[in-house]
């Protein structure tokens, strides 16, 4: 086992505190991951991406760092990599999915704030992140409230460039999208020295598009029946595709969905044939939130699908490879970008309509609807989209929790309740 040490202390990390983190992982990790039968040998990646997350990553960022390289943490998948990786740094995102951190990220925020800001405000302060110790700037942005002001207290403890994000989608929205993104690329190319020139954006957009087309062929593959993944693995592998370096996590997508091609062929499932089909919709499950997938594949289930940001929200729509331009590059962006459908914006129809194509696609029993303690926009959003399930016939539940495992039992026994209705 390699020892990091140096390299966290290189990091000006908390040690001590960091240690009682690194003690909780494994055997978390080997209760809800390693306990699964019949997982495809493509997981085995994924495994050793996690059993050395603190690790691996970190030591090649400190790599790029030493040789002059900058590294951008980003929060919402709003902000875009290509710009980041065109300006030569590298992006990872760092929202906090870690109970650990809550207690310490209650410090300076109220209680009744959303879980995965009180995580990742605690992973700053604490030290106790690498990724969050690796960063030489930060992206924040304007989506709900609670990030919105967080950034300023962030500005405490690290660089932050907070991008105005528009909350509805007209023309006008659009073009001011772009301005962000051309204010974003002047202050990467101030960060880094380098100039973010059309051809090495295009490259970039290549880069990240092909990560995207990787995701989506994993997705596509959940479709079958039997389904030759479970949701938890899938959601492992769209976790890990926030802060791994793009090029390789692409080509170790692409050698698990071959693998996967060939269950298919042969009907191999994970799960018997005749286990109900469950889509997530909701809030964003950072890395390590496992809770709600873990309860719903030990109850009798198979996640098939999440419409979230840690799902289908990554990856759908890509942008225009073919332009020579950086203006027409960066419309192109905010195009693709201003597609994604968060509760943040108003209205959000786009997000009802995803949900209910995504149950046909993926011929799913029923939605779950996961909402993260205290997230307001995704909370209020959720009459409109139980109306229009409704409507559709589709049988919904709505699950709202934290990342403590207090409530587990409970969501367990709502869980099964719904399945058996199913
Ligand atoms: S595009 S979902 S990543 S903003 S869960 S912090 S909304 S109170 S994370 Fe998000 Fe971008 Fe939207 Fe996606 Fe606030 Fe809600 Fe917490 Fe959230």
């Amino acid at each position: 086992m390699t020892d990091y040490k140096k390299l966290w202390e290189s990091l000006d990390m908390d040690l001590e505190k960091h240690e009682q983190l690194c003690n909780l992982l494994p055997d978390f990790f080997a209760e809800v991951y390693l306990s699964q039968e019949n997982r495809p040998e493509g997981m085995n990646y994924f495994n050793l991406v996690v059993s050395s997350i603190h690790g691996l990553r970190p030591e090649e960022l400190k790599r790029h760092r030493d040789s002059g390289g900058k590294v951008v943490g980003t929060f919402c998948v709003y902000v875009p990599d290509e710009l980041i990786f065109a300006a030569g740094a590298i992006g990872i995102g760092l929202c906090g999915g870690s109970q650990f951190w809550v207690a310490d990220g209650e410090r300076v925020l109220p209680k009744n704030t959303c879980p995965l800001i009180k995580s990742f405000m605690g992973a700053k302060i604490t030290k106790t992140c690498p990724y969050f110790q690796s960063c030489d700037l930060l992206v924040g942005e304007t989506t709900c409230d609670g990030k919105k002001k967080a950034w300023e207290i962030m500005k405490n403890y690290a660089d932050i460039h907070v991008m105005h994000l528009p909350q509805m989608k007209r023309d006008i929205d659009l073009r001011a999208w772009s301005h962000e993104l051309e204010i974003l690329k002047e202050r990467l190319e101030e960060l880094t020295g380098n100039e973010i020139t059309p051809s090495k954006l295009k490259d970039a957009i290549k880069l990240i598009n092909e990560k995207r087309k990787a995701l989506r062929r994993l997705y596509e593959l959940r479709k079958a029946n039997p389904v030759p993944i479970s949701g938890k693995d899938a959601l492992l592998v769209t976790q890990i595709a926030f802060y791994d370096d793009p090029e390789r996590f692409t080509s170790k997508v692409n050698s698990l969905c071959d693998e996967l091609e060939e269950r298919v062929k042969l009907g191999k499932g994970v799960f018997p044939s005749g286990t109900k089909r469950i889509i997530i919709t909701g809030t964003p499950m950072a890395i390590p939130n496992w809770k709600l997938h873990h309860i719903v594949e030990t109850s009798g289930a198979a996640v098939v699908c999440e419409e979230t940001c840690t799902g289908t929200r990554y990856f759908e729509n890509l942008v225009d490879e073919e332009l020579d331009t950086l203006e027409a590059q960066i419309m192109a962006m905010s195009e693709r970008y201003m597609k994604t459908n968060c509760a943040c914006f108003t209205p959000n129809q786009g997000r009802i309509d995803d949900i209910i194509r995504l149950v046909r696609e993926y011929k799913a029993d029923g939605v779950i609807y996961y909402n993260l303690q205290f997230c307001q926009p995704y909370a209020v959003e959720y009459e409109l989209v139980r109306q229009a399930l409704q409507r559709e016939g589709i049988p919904v539940l709505f699950i709202e929790t934290d990342y403590s495992e207090n409530d587990s039992g409970q969501i367990k026994t709502r869980v099964q309740a719904f399945l058996e209705m199913l």
